[in-house]
Protein backbone atom coordinates (compact mmCIF):
# COMPACT_ATOMS: atom_id res chain seq x y z
CA UNK A 1 0.00 0.00 0.00
CA UNK A 2 1.24 3.33 -0.35
CA UNK A 3 0.03 6.34 1.94
CA UNK A 4 -0.99 9.48 -0.03
CA UNK A 5 -2.08 11.55 2.85
CA UNK A 6 -2.86 11.50 6.71
CA UNK A 7 -4.79 13.50 8.34
CA UNK A 8 -4.26 14.06 11.60
CA UNK A 9 -7.12 15.61 14.53
CA UNK A 10 -7.32 16.94 17.45
CA UNK A 11 -11.04 16.12 19.31
CA UNK A 12 -12.18 16.80 22.75
CA UNK A 13 -14.88 15.32 23.95
CA UNK A 14 -15.97 16.11 27.01
CA UNK A 15 -16.58 12.85 29.77
CA UNK A 16 -19.70 12.23 31.20
CA UNK A 17 -18.44 12.55 34.66
CA UNK A 18 -14.99 13.58 35.89
CA UNK A 19 -12.40 10.88 36.03
CA UNK A 20 -9.97 11.06 39.12
CA UNK A 21 -7.01 8.82 39.45
CA UNK A 22 -3.81 8.78 41.64
CA UNK A 23 -2.12 11.24 38.92
CA UNK A 24 -4.84 13.59 38.04
CA UNK A 25 -8.86 14.50 37.50
CA UNK A 26 -10.04 14.63 33.99
CA UNK A 27 -13.23 16.44 33.01
CA UNK A 28 -12.66 16.27 29.30
CA UNK A 29 -10.42 13.81 26.88
CA UNK A 30 -8.40 15.45 24.26
CA UNK A 31 -7.07 13.37 21.32
CA UNK A 32 -5.64 12.79 17.92
CA UNK A 33 -7.61 10.66 15.30
CA UNK A 34 -5.62 10.19 12.43
CA UNK A 35 -6.93 9.17 8.92
CA UNK A 36 -4.60 7.74 5.94
CA UNK A 37 -5.80 7.67 2.29
CA UNK A 38 -3.82 5.53 0.33
CA UNK A 39 -3.34 5.48 -3.45
CA UNK A 40 -5.56 2.27 -3.78
CA UNK A 41 -8.59 4.59 -2.19
CA UNK A 42 -8.34 2.67 0.98
CA UNK A 43 -9.06 4.66 3.87
CA UNK A 44 -7.55 3.86 7.72
CA UNK A 45 -8.03 4.69 11.14
CA UNK A 46 -7.27 5.36 14.22
CA UNK A 47 -6.66 7.28 17.67
CA UNK A 48 -3.73 7.97 19.36
CA UNK A 49 -4.14 7.14 22.88
CA UNK A 50 -1.58 9.73 24.41
CA UNK A 51 -3.43 11.83 26.77
CA UNK A 52 -2.97 15.99 27.02
CA UNK A 53 -0.47 15.80 29.86
CA UNK A 54 2.27 13.64 30.74
CA UNK A 55 1.06 12.14 33.95
CA UNK A 56 0.35 8.75 32.87
CA UNK A 57 3.46 7.89 30.36
CA UNK A 58 5.48 10.16 28.84
CA UNK A 59 3.70 10.98 25.13
CA UNK A 60 1.24 13.66 25.12
CA UNK A 61 -0.53 15.26 22.29
CA UNK A 62 0.73 17.41 20.97
CA UNK A 63 4.24 15.63 21.51
CA UNK A 64 2.89 12.63 19.36
CA UNK A 65 1.72 15.16 17.08
CA UNK A 66 5.29 16.46 16.25
CA UNK A 67 6.86 13.41 16.63
CA UNK A 68 4.72 11.59 13.92
CA UNK A 69 4.75 14.95 12.06
CA UNK A 70 8.52 15.55 12.18
CA UNK A 71 9.90 11.99 12.22
CA UNK A 72 8.12 8.95 11.92
CA UNK A 73 5.70 9.76 8.75
CA UNK A 74 8.53 11.17 6.61
CA UNK A 75 10.07 7.50 7.32
CA UNK A 76 6.88 6.16 6.28
CA UNK A 77 6.25 7.78 3.14
CA UNK A 78 10.10 7.23 2.67
CA UNK A 79 10.04 3.82 2.92
CA UNK A 80 7.47 4.00 0.02
CA UNK A 81 4.73 0.56 -0.49
CA UNK A 82 4.29 -0.59 3.12
CA UNK A 83 2.82 -3.55 4.73
CA UNK A 84 0.89 -2.85 8.27
CA UNK A 85 3.66 -5.90 9.56
CA UNK A 86 6.40 -3.51 8.28
CA UNK A 87 5.59 -0.54 9.87
CA UNK A 88 7.39 -1.47 13.23
CA UNK A 89 10.51 -1.94 12.19
CA UNK A 90 10.13 1.06 9.60
CA UNK A 91 9.76 3.39 12.99
CA UNK A 92 12.18 0.99 15.45
CA UNK A 93 14.87 3.67 14.69
CA UNK A 94 12.75 6.63 16.36
CA UNK A 95 13.04 5.48 20.34
CA UNK A 96 10.49 4.62 22.50
CA UNK A 97 7.25 7.06 21.32
CA UNK A 98 4.81 3.61 21.19
CA UNK A 99 1.82 5.24 21.30
CA UNK A 100 2.47 7.70 18.41
CA UNK A 101 3.78 4.59 16.29
CA UNK A 102 0.88 2.64 17.15
CA UNK A 103 -1.62 5.28 16.09
CA UNK A 104 0.19 4.75 12.93
CA UNK A 105 0.50 1.01 12.60
CA UNK A 106 -3.17 0.84 13.36
CA UNK A 107 -4.34 3.38 10.65
CA UNK A 108 -2.19 1.56 8.31
CA UNK A 109 -3.67 -2.05 9.48
CA UNK A 110 -7.46 -0.52 9.38
CA UNK A 111 -6.41 0.67 5.56
CA UNK A 112 -4.96 -3.30 4.75
CA UNK A 113 -7.86 -4.78 6.13
CA UNK A 114 -10.40 -3.05 4.42
CA UNK A 115 -8.72 -3.54 0.96
CA UNK A 116 -8.78 -6.89 1.92
CA UNK A 117 -11.67 -7.49 3.29
CA UNK A 118 -10.87 -8.70 6.85
CA UNK A 119 -11.84 -7.76 10.34
CA UNK A 120 -9.19 -6.62 12.98
CA UNK A 121 -10.56 -9.44 15.07
CA UNK A 122 -9.70 -12.52 12.41
CA UNK A 123 -7.06 -10.40 11.19
CA UNK A 124 -5.38 -11.00 15.19
CA UNK A 125 -6.64 -14.17 16.19
CA UNK A 126 -9.95 -13.35 17.99
CA UNK A 127 -12.19 -16.50 18.76
CA UNK A 128 -14.66 -14.78 20.39
CA UNK A 129 -17.50 -12.87 19.10
CA UNK A 130 -18.44 -10.74 22.14
CA UNK A 131 -15.85 -9.54 25.16
CA UNK A 132 -16.73 -9.38 28.96
CA UNK A 133 -16.89 -6.08 30.07
CA UNK A 134 -15.61 -4.55 33.34
CA UNK A 135 -15.32 -0.92 34.39
CA UNK A 136 -13.13 1.55 35.81
CA UNK A 137 -14.50 3.88 38.65
CA UNK A 138 -12.35 6.90 39.18
CA UNK A 139 -11.59 7.90 43.06
CA UNK A 140 -14.73 9.82 44.65
CA UNK A 141 -15.97 12.51 46.59
CA UNK A 142 -16.77 10.27 48.73
CA UNK A 143 -17.99 6.49 50.19
CA UNK A 144 -21.22 7.66 49.61
CA UNK A 145 -20.84 8.61 46.01
CA UNK A 146 -18.40 5.66 44.91
CA UNK A 147 -21.26 3.27 46.63
CA UNK A 148 -23.94 4.82 44.45
CA UNK A 149 -21.58 5.38 41.06
CA UNK A 150 -20.69 1.22 41.51
CA UNK A 151 -24.58 0.08 41.91
CA UNK A 152 -25.13 2.11 38.87
CA UNK A 153 -22.09 0.30 36.79
CA UNK A 154 -23.44 -3.18 38.75
CA UNK A 155 -27.28 -2.47 37.39
CA UNK A 156 -26.01 -1.54 34.22
CA UNK A 157 -24.49 -5.25 34.06
CA UNK A 158 -20.77 -4.57 34.41
CA UNK A 159 -18.98 -8.42 35.08
CA UNK A 160 -16.12 -6.41 37.05
CA UNK A 161 -15.47 -3.20 39.05
CA UNK A 162 -11.77 -1.76 38.90
CA UNK A 163 -11.54 0.93 41.98
CA UNK A 164 -8.61 3.50 41.13
CA UNK A 165 -6.30 3.85 44.29
CA UNK A 166 -4.24 5.95 46.09
CA UNK A 167 -2.68 7.14 49.57
CA UNK A 168 -5.76 7.53 51.81
CA UNK A 169 -8.48 6.41 49.47
CA UNK A 170 -7.57 2.32 49.56
CA UNK A 171 -8.82 -0.04 52.37
CA UNK A 172 -12.13 2.31 53.35
CA UNK A 173 -13.51 1.91 49.49
CA UNK A 174 -12.04 -1.99 48.84
CA UNK A 175 -13.74 -2.74 52.30
CA UNK A 176 -16.82 -1.10 51.53
CA UNK A 177 -17.66 -2.28 47.81
CA UNK A 178 -16.09 -6.07 49.26
CA UNK A 179 -18.73 -5.68 51.95
CA UNK A 180 -21.65 -4.57 49.87
CA UNK A 181 -20.78 -7.24 46.84
CA UNK A 182 -19.12 -10.01 48.44
CA UNK A 183 -18.88 -11.89 44.95
CA UNK A 184 -18.27 -9.19 42.23
CA UNK A 185 -15.04 -9.30 40.44
CA UNK A 186 -13.03 -6.82 42.09
CA UNK A 187 -9.50 -5.18 41.07
CA UNK A 188 -8.13 -1.95 42.53
CA UNK A 189 -5.05 0.43 40.19
CA UNK A 190 -2.88 2.77 42.12
CA UNK A 191 -1.29 4.53 38.37
CA UNK A 192 1.84 4.10 40.69
CA UNK A 193 0.79 6.24 43.78
CA UNK A 194 2.78 3.84 46.23
CA UNK A 195 6.67 2.72 47.26
CA UNK A 196 8.28 -0.24 48.25
CA UNK A 197 7.55 1.44 52.02
CA UNK A 198 3.92 0.84 51.67
CA UNK A 199 4.19 -2.92 51.31
CA UNK A 200 2.34 -3.64 54.76
CA UNK A 201 -0.29 -1.35 54.02
CA UNK A 202 -1.10 -2.87 50.37
CA UNK A 203 -1.12 -6.73 52.27
CA UNK A 204 -4.16 -5.21 54.08
CA UNK A 205 -5.84 -5.46 50.83
CA UNK A 206 -5.14 -9.85 50.88
CA UNK A 207 -8.38 -10.14 53.02
CA UNK A 208 -10.59 -9.07 50.08
CA UNK A 209 -10.45 -11.56 47.73
CA UNK A 210 -9.31 -8.98 44.96
CA UNK A 211 -8.12 -10.32 41.30
CA UNK A 212 -5.60 -8.16 41.71
CA UNK A 213 -3.56 -4.80 42.11
CA UNK A 214 -2.47 -2.85 39.38
CA UNK A 215 0.36 -0.81 39.25
CA UNK A 216 1.11 0.07 42.66
CA UNK A 217 4.32 1.55 42.59
CA UNK A 218 6.65 3.38 39.86
CA UNK A 219 6.77 2.53 36.22
CA UNK A 220 10.81 1.91 36.56
CA UNK A 221 10.29 0.27 39.95
CA UNK A 222 10.35 -3.83 38.28
CA UNK A 223 12.34 -5.16 41.25
CA UNK A 224 9.84 -3.41 43.49
CA UNK A 225 6.80 -5.12 42.33
CA UNK A 226 8.86 -8.71 42.21
CA UNK A 227 9.51 -7.63 46.31
CA UNK A 228 5.67 -6.60 46.67
CA UNK A 229 4.66 -9.32 44.63
CA UNK A 230 6.35 -12.07 46.87
CA UNK A 231 4.99 -10.06 50.35
CA UNK A 232 1.19 -10.51 49.49
CA UNK A 233 -1.37 -12.49 48.48
CA UNK A 234 -3.05 -10.53 45.59
CA UNK A 235 -1.68 -11.28 42.35
CA UNK A 236 0.33 -8.15 40.98
CA UNK A 237 -0.48 -6.58 37.71
CA UNK A 238 1.85 -4.21 35.97
CA UNK A 239 0.72 -1.52 33.34
CA UNK A 240 2.72 1.39 33.30
CA UNK A 241 5.80 -0.89 32.86
CA UNK A 242 4.76 -2.87 29.89
CA UNK A 243 6.17 -0.82 27.44
CA UNK A 244 6.91 -3.74 25.03
CA UNK A 245 7.37 -7.63 24.74
CA UNK A 246 10.91 -7.62 25.96
CA UNK A 247 9.36 -5.92 29.12
CA UNK A 248 6.59 -8.24 29.31
CA UNK A 249 8.79 -11.14 29.17
CA UNK A 250 11.46 -9.38 31.82
CA UNK A 251 8.98 -8.51 34.11
CA UNK A 252 7.45 -12.35 34.36
CA UNK A 253 10.83 -13.96 34.41
CA UNK A 254 11.25 -11.55 37.53
CA UNK A 255 8.04 -12.83 38.74
CA UNK A 256 7.01 -8.78 38.93
CA UNK A 257 3.90 -9.38 37.30
CA UNK A 258 1.92 -12.52 37.71
CA UNK A 259 -1.34 -10.87 35.24
CA UNK A 260 -0.61 -8.40 32.68
CA UNK A 261 -2.47 -5.66 31.64
CA UNK A 262 -2.28 -4.99 27.54
CA UNK A 263 -2.85 -1.90 26.42
CA UNK A 264 -2.23 -1.75 22.97
CA UNK A 265 -1.06 2.13 22.51
CA UNK A 266 1.81 1.55 25.67
CA UNK A 267 2.86 -1.26 24.06
CA UNK A 268 3.45 0.30 19.85
CA UNK A 269 0.35 -1.64 18.47
CA UNK A 270 -1.82 -4.43 17.94
CA UNK A 271 0.91 -6.71 16.42
CA UNK A 272 3.49 -6.58 19.70
CA UNK A 273 0.02 -6.95 21.96
CA UNK A 274 -0.62 -10.20 19.99
CA UNK A 275 3.11 -10.92 21.09
CA UNK A 276 2.43 -10.58 24.78
CA UNK A 277 -0.39 -12.18 24.38
CA UNK A 278 0.73 -15.47 22.85
CA UNK A 279 3.77 -15.32 25.06
CA UNK A 280 1.11 -14.78 28.23
CA UNK A 281 -0.54 -17.72 27.32
CA UNK A 282 2.85 -19.59 26.87
CA UNK A 283 2.96 -19.06 30.03
CA UNK A 284 -0.19 -19.58 31.58
CA UNK A 285 -0.56 -15.72 32.35
CA UNK A 286 -3.89 -14.09 32.52
CA UNK A 287 -4.41 -10.64 30.20
CA UNK A 288 -7.20 -8.23 30.19
CA UNK A 289 -7.65 -5.58 28.20
CA UNK A 290 -6.93 -2.20 29.26
CA UNK A 291 -8.20 1.13 28.54
CA UNK A 292 -7.44 4.74 27.81
CA UNK A 293 -10.94 6.61 27.38
CA UNK A 294 -10.96 5.36 24.06
CA UNK A 295 -13.42 7.03 21.54
CA UNK A 296 -15.21 3.91 19.32
CA UNK A 297 -12.34 4.66 17.11
CA UNK A 298 -10.10 2.62 19.47
CA UNK A 299 -12.72 0.64 21.43
CA UNK A 300 -13.50 -1.10 18.21
CA UNK A 301 -9.78 -2.45 17.48
CA UNK A 302 -9.35 -3.23 21.48
CA UNK A 303 -12.48 -4.79 21.77
CA UNK A 304 -11.55 -7.24 18.66
CA UNK A 305 -7.90 -7.86 20.26
CA UNK A 306 -9.87 -8.32 23.84
CA UNK A 307 -11.86 -11.65 21.86
CA UNK A 308 -8.19 -13.68 21.69
CA UNK A 309 -8.02 -16.35 23.25
CA UNK A 310 -6.15 -15.53 26.14
CA UNK A 311 -8.17 -12.48 27.57
CA UNK A 312 -9.63 -14.38 30.52
CA UNK A 313 -10.22 -11.34 32.28
CA UNK A 314 -12.92 -8.68 31.41
CA UNK A 315 -11.11 -5.65 30.44
CA UNK A 316 -11.73 -2.00 30.80
CA UNK A 317 -13.56 -2.02 27.48
CA UNK A 318 -16.29 -0.16 28.44
CA UNK A 319 -19.73 0.72 27.04
CA UNK A 320 -19.35 4.28 24.92
CA UNK A 321 -22.23 5.45 27.24
CA UNK A 322 -19.62 5.06 30.36
CA UNK A 323 -17.80 7.62 28.68
CA UNK A 324 -19.38 9.77 26.38
CA UNK A 325 -22.75 11.35 25.60
CA UNK A 326 -22.27 10.94 21.95
CA UNK A 327 -19.73 8.64 20.31
CA UNK A 328 -17.61 10.01 17.18
CA UNK A 329 -18.72 5.90 15.65
CA UNK A 330 -22.25 3.75 15.98
CA UNK A 331 -21.97 3.45 20.28
CA UNK A 332 -20.66 0.56 21.68
CA UNK A 333 -23.72 -0.97 23.24
CA UNK A 334 -23.25 -3.45 26.21
CA UNK A 335 -25.53 -6.31 26.11
CA UNK A 336 -25.60 -8.67 29.16
CA UNK A 337 -22.03 -7.05 30.20
CA UNK A 338 -20.68 -8.07 27.21
CA UNK A 339 -19.58 -5.54 23.56
CA UNK A 340 -19.95 -7.62 20.42
CA UNK A 341 -16.92 -8.19 18.42
CA UNK A 342 -17.22 -5.50 15.08
CA UNK A 343 -17.13 -7.79 11.80
CA UNK A 344 -16.99 -5.36 9.30
CA UNK A 345 -13.51 -4.80 7.37
CA UNK A 346 -10.68 -3.29 9.00
CA UNK A 347 -12.03 -1.58 13.13
CA UNK A 348 -15.25 -2.18 11.76
CA UNK A 349 -17.32 0.77 13.13
CA UNK A 350 -18.39 3.65 11.48
CA UNK A 351 -17.12 7.60 11.61
CA UNK A 352 -20.04 10.08 12.53
CA UNK A 353 -18.13 12.60 10.16
CA UNK A 354 -20.00 15.21 11.15
CA UNK A 355 -19.74 15.08 15.00
CA UNK A 356 -16.45 14.44 14.50
CA UNK A 357 -16.04 17.76 12.68
CA UNK A 358 -18.01 19.93 15.34
CA UNK A 359 -15.38 18.17 17.80
CA UNK A 360 -12.60 18.96 16.13
CA UNK A 361 -10.27 22.00 17.39
CA UNK A 362 -7.25 21.20 15.02
CA UNK A 363 -6.63 19.74 11.77
CA UNK A 364 -3.32 18.83 9.65
CA UNK A 365 -2.69 17.16 6.30
CA UNK A 366 0.00 15.59 6.08
CA UNK A 367 1.33 14.38 2.96
CA UNK A 368 5.30 13.21 1.40
CA UNK A 369 7.46 16.56 0.80
O1 LIG B 1 -4.42 3.14 34.39
O2 LIG B 1 -5.78 1.91 33.37
C1 LIG B 1 -5.37 3.03 33.62
C2 LIG B 1 -7.57 5.63 31.93
C3 LIG B 1 -6.63 6.50 31.47
C4 LIG B 1 -5.30 6.27 31.74
C5 LIG B 1 -4.93 5.15 32.47
C6 LIG B 1 -5.87 4.25 32.93
C7 LIG B 1 -7.23 4.52 32.69
C8 LIG B 1 -8.32 3.70 33.19
C9 LIG B 1 -9.64 3.74 32.45
O3 LIG B 1 -8.25 3.04 34.19
C10 LIG B 1 -9.72 2.67 31.44
C11 LIG B 1 -10.89 2.84 30.50
O4 LIG B 1 -12.00 2.54 30.89
O5 LIG B 1 -10.66 3.27 29.34
MG1 LIG C 1 -3.90 1.15 34.92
Amino acid sequence: MKIKEVEIRTIELPLVRPFRTSFGTQLDRELLVMKITTHEGAQGWAECVAMSEPLYSPEYTAGCQDVMERFLLPAIFEFGDIRPEEVAGVLKPFLSHQMSKATIETAILDAQLKLDGISFGSYLGANKTEVDCGVSVGIAKSIDALVEEVSQYISEGYRRIKLKIEPGWDLEPVSVIRGLWPDIPLQVDANQAYSRNDIDLLKQLDPFNLLLIEQPLDEHDVLGHALLSAAVETPICLDESITSFEAARDALALKATTVINIKPGRVGGYLESVRIHDLCVEHDIAVWCGGMLETGIGRAANVALAALPGFTLPGDTSASSRYYKRDITNPFVMEDGRLRVPTGPGIGVDIDHDFLDEITSARKIITAS
